[in-house]
Formats: C-alpha cells, sequence, structure tokens
C-alpha cells in the first residue's frame, strides 16, 4: 500500500475527465487500495482517481463512524435520483474551504465493485452526497464550480496566500 499524493485546487488536472475502466485487474485494485489509505490517512469519507492523477473512473467512499464500511466504486452511473438536499461540503483538494452545495437527496448507482461485477448501491443523505461529489470528480468537477464566481475568485487566492506560505 502507498499514499497518493492529492492534487490541489485550481490544479488544471483536476479538470481532467476520467475513462471507464476497461478491466478491473490488478493494477486497478491496487489503485483502489492505495486511495482507500489515502483516504483514510487525510483523513476524508471519500477520494476519487482524478484526485490522485489517475484519470480513470475509480471511487472509494467511507462514510462510517468508524471507517469499517469502505465502497469501492468504478465505473460508476446514476440510475436514479430522488429529492434535493443542501449541506456543507468539503473536499481534501480544496483544503479549508466548506461551502453549501445542493445536491439530489438520494441517489440509485450502479457500478463495478473490486470483483468486476456489476452492484447497485441505493444511497441518501451524507453518502448520496458523497458519490455525487465524487462522480463530479471524475467528470473533472470540483465543488467549489457550484459557487459564484466571487466566491471562486476569493478562494482562489486563499489557496494561492496559503500555498506560497507553506512553500
Ligand atoms: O472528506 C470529504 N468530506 C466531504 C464532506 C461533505 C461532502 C463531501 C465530502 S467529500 C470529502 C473528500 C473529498 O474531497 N472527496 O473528493
Ligand atoms: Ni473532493
Amino acid at each position: 500500500m502507498a499514499l497518493l499524493p492529492i492534487l490541489r485546487y485550481p490544479d488544471p488536472r483536476l479538470h481532467t475527465k476520467a475513462k471507464p475502466v476497461a478491466r478491473v485487474d490488478h493494477r486497478i485494485r491496487k489503485l483502489a487500495a492505495d486511495m482507500a489509505e489515502t483516504m483514510y490517512e487525510a483523513p476524508g469519507i471519500g477520494l476519487a482517481a482524478t484526485q490522485v492523477n489517475v484519470h480513470e473512473q475509480v471511487i472509494v467512499i467511507d462514510v462510517s463512524e468508524d471507517k469499517s464500511k469502505l465502497l469501492t466504486l468504478i465505473n460508476p452511473e446514476i440510475l436514479a435520483r430522488e429529492g434535493e438536499c443542501e449541506g456543507e461540503e468539503g473536499c481534501l483538494s480544496v483544503p479549508g474551504v466548506y461551502e453549501t452545495v445542493k445536491r439530489s437527496q438520494k441517489v440509485r448507482v450502479r457500478a463495478l465493485g473490486l470483483d468486476g461485477q456489476p452492484f447497485e448501491l441505493d444511497a441518501e443523505d451524507l453518502l448520496a452526497v458523497c458519490v455525487q461529489h465524487e462522480m463530479d470528480h471524475l467528470q473533472g468537477k470540483v465543488f467549489v464550480e457550484y459557487l459564484s464566481m466571487l466566491k471562486q475568485n476569493r478562494i482562489k487566492a486563499k489557496l494561492a496566500k496559503k500555498a506560497r506560505i507553506t512553500a
């Protein structure tokens, strides 16, 4: 296992669209294991391959209290959506920024698991939000892009200032 470096907004590589995984093989299982380790270490409740500069459709999520319910979603698709909810989101690629985003309250998702077999997942509330946040990453979208330009520019300035201090 290995910890992977996480890209920071506004890195243009975060806007890369991920390709579907053609075959769930050893390489993909190793990527998913390294992503899970990176997510737990951060710590975060989800991580998309895009954030570690791999542009293939792989997501890991664990919204459980005791970090015991790791979900790996490969080539995820949303089959159905229901309701709306607003909640504060954060992102490991946008550290220190928490903003309210509107999402579907429930989503039904189809994906491949680590065994390469398709499965369906009914997600609601935080899990549904996390699935949508991670699937956005795979499309090259970061949650701050739902905010006004004014807010996006303030966030860019704040992160640029922080990067100068830590550099
Ligand atoms: O750790 C994370 N927390 C979080 C909180 C609210 C909504 C979404 C998230 S996902 C985030 C980890 C991350 O950046 N995933 O891409
Ligand atoms: Ni994120």
